[in-house]
């Protein structure tokens, strides 16, 4: 029909550029690359053992808590549109936004230790009210559920099953996803809270010890000898004080509290002390997240380029018949100057990200390793993507009309070298974005 000599034509015109390139040997190693490294699976964000803000995700920052999803949609265009050197003021202006900004504070402890009553009185919640945290000696929480603080937004009380009740022991708790935590203990200070401490702070967190119950300690039981309130208060709080010292809490901030009465004990200074600290402890778990957010946004940002390097990579090719070959180079190596500023690894976007994050540019430049980075001579350019004519070729061009009638070129544009090369270039530039752009908010 009329349809088969255009398509005919398109056919010989993508076989003498080297396409398609699926029976190239490269052509493996091609989809390894591009396909997504292999990741955990992605579980819920609410309730279970959500991923943590380390984990890499495909280019997703929905599960970073402390990022708002107002700043998400900012991070996500600068990815379609945008230049990577941007990002640092994006994540900098999050940072003066604390009511944004989500912290997830775990109440964590023993089986029946108060921890539901707890998270009931903080929030001025009476037990068995609607919306109340379910409290009792039978009311045992198999799963996490967040609560909502009344009056610091975006702050969640999330109160977790007692440890020991599921199969879940010290070890297997996934702490990774909370911000801070508030570690409850009914009794003395024994080996589990030692346990449940000293596992808060190897995750890089930070915890209030609440001492609750303190109501019972309290009372006097028939037979024993009355004692000083305070006194016995002052002795409780200095074990606690001693024994987190000795499991690695800086300076330990332990609270005696009743959860039966808000007024009482130190449960009015555990509410100011979270109101206190909540901007503080807000920050610190955005920038816990900012590694995740820059791998997830560089991923993000590679993918959009890889989208373009077929198109630019297969139009080389097919003007190289019409445009000579170092022109061919030059539009590579433009493309590529343009990629660099999309992940923010020119002169002036290093400049901006060095202004920005308050680092030395030479600091930043050191992480670009990339050659691309710098002017490259088309010719070299040209040695990597073309290939001797091959014997087809030479055929091809001697056949009348369609052919050349001549051989005029000894070297034609290889598609998979010249794909193989921009990806490569792509992926060499993305590592440079990730690592420079890490080293811009590494604390000094
Ligand atoms: N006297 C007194 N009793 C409390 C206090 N806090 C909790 N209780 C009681 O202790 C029991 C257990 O309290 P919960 O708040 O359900 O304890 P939990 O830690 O959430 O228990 P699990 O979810 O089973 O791990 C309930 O009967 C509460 O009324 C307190 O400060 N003083
Ligand atoms: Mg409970």
């Amino acid at each position: 029909g009329r349809g088969l000599l255009p398509s005919l034509l398109v056919f010989f015109a993508l076989r003498r550029v080297g396409f398609p390139p699926g029976r190239q040997p490269e052509s493996q190693a091609t989809r390894a690359a591009l396909a997504p490294p292999p990741g955990p699976e992605k579980r819920g964000a609410w309730g279970d053992s959500a991923p943590a803000a380390a984990r890499n995700h495909d280019g997703d920052l929905e599960d970073l808590k402390p990022v708002s999803e107002r700043k998400i949609k900012e991070l996500y265009k600068i990815c379609e549109t945008g230049s990577l050197s941007e990002v640092p003021g994006v994540i900098l202006s999050a940072l003066d936004e604390p009511s944004q900004i989500q912290l997830d504070v775990a109440v964590l402890g023993e089986v029946g230790s108060g921890k539901s009553s707890l998270v009931n009185s903080l929030r001025g919640v009476c037990c068995g009210e609607p919306g109340a945290a379910p409290t009792g000696v039978t009311e045992t929480a198999r799963k996490a559920i967040a609560y909502a603080f009344p009056t610091i937004p975006n702050l969640y009380l999330w109160d977790l099953p007692g440890v020991g009740v599921t199969e879940e022991d010290v070890g297997h708790l996934d702490l990774s996803r909370y911000n801070f935590f508030l570690l409850v203990a009914s009794e003395r200070y024994k080996h589990t809270h030692s346990s449940l401490a000293r596992a808060i702070i190897k995750a890089g967190k930070s915890l209030f010890f609440v001492r609750s119950k303190i109501d019972v300690d309290l009372e006097t039981r028939p037979g024993s000898q009355p004692r000083p309130k305070e006194e016995l208060q002052e002795q409780v709080r200095k074990i606690c004080t001693e024994a987190l010292k000795k499991d690695g809490v800086d300076s330990p901030r332990v609270f005696l509290v009743s959860s039966l009465d808000r007024e009482a004990f130190d449960l009015p200074q555990l509410l100011e002390a979270l109101q206190n600290d909540a901007p503080a402890l807000k920050a610190a778990a955005l920038e816990d997240a900012i590694p995740a957010v820059i791998s997830r946004l560089v991923r993000r940002k590679s993918k959009v380029l890889l989208k373009d390097v077929w198109g630019k990579a297969l139009q080389s090719c097919l003007y190289c018949m019409e445009k000579p070959e170092p022109d061919i180079a030059t539009s590579l190596l433009t493309t590529i100057a343009s990629f660099c500023i999309d992940l923010g690894l020119d002169e002036a976007s290093l400049g901006r990200i060095a202004k920005d994050t308050s680092k030395p540019p030479a600091l930043l430049q050191a992480e670009v390793r990339c050659p691309y980075t710098k002017p490259v001579a088309p010719e070299h350019v040209l040695k990597l993507i073309t290939k001797p004519v091959t014997l087809y070729n030479q055929v091809w061009s001697y056949v009348p009309y369609w052919g050349r009638g001549e051989l005029t070129k000894q070297l034609e544009i290889s598609f998979p070298a010249t794909y193989g090369l921009m990806k490569q270039v792509v992926c060499d530039l993305a590592e440079d974005a990730e690592r420079m752009l890490l080293r811009a908010f590494a604390k000094d």
